[in-house]
């Protein structure tokens, strides 16, 4: 089934430089980019896109990492493409995230965890809307689309 999920590389990608290589990991798996904005999340944002995590002991650090620096926000699309993603970046503790993910191979600490994706239709829909209009969508076709679904 095609889907599409929110991706965000959080300001330790950037500034690590990990960007390419995180994008070229969804890009190999047969993902499309559809959308992409590089922005400074401020407080108001952070807050609603973290929700969920309001009053939590690593709420206010979490929100303070990911104020310090750019994100770059995007929207993938493909088959199944909220659980292909979240296999590909690999558990939240970085310790317990398997060897060939994202998360672990390059991240060290939970906060700091390079990349934040959907776990839900739900969240994806949230999430999408909270960063992009669906007039910054875009629908295209990659040249290896008739491989990549049926
Ligand atoms: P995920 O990003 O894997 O869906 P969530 O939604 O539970 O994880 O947590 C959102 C973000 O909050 C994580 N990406 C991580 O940066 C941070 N976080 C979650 N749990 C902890 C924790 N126990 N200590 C520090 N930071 C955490």
């Amino acid at each position: 089934m095609q889907e599409r999920t929110f991706v965000m590389l959080k300001p330790d990608a950037l500034s690590r430089g990990l960007a390419g290589e995180i994008i070229a990991r969804l890009e190999k798996k047969g993902l499309k980019m559809v959308a992409a904005k590089l922005l400074m999340m401020d407080e108001n944002m952070a807050s609603k896109h973290y929700a969920e995590h309001v009053g939590k002991p690593f709420y206010e650090p979490l929100i303070r990492f990911i104020t310090s620096g750019p994100v770059l926000a995007m929207v993938w699309e493909g088959e199944n493409a909220i659980n292909a993603v979240r296999k590909l970046v690999g558990k939240t503790d970085p310790h317990e995230a398997g060897a060939g993910t994202i998360r672990g191979d390059y991240s060290a600490i939970k906060r700091m965890n390079l990349v934040h994706a959907s776990d839900s239709p739900e969240s994806a829909d949230r999430e999408i809307s909270l960063f992009f209009d669906e007039s910054e969508i875009i629908e295209w076709k990659r040249a290896d689309d008739i491989y990549l679904h049926d």
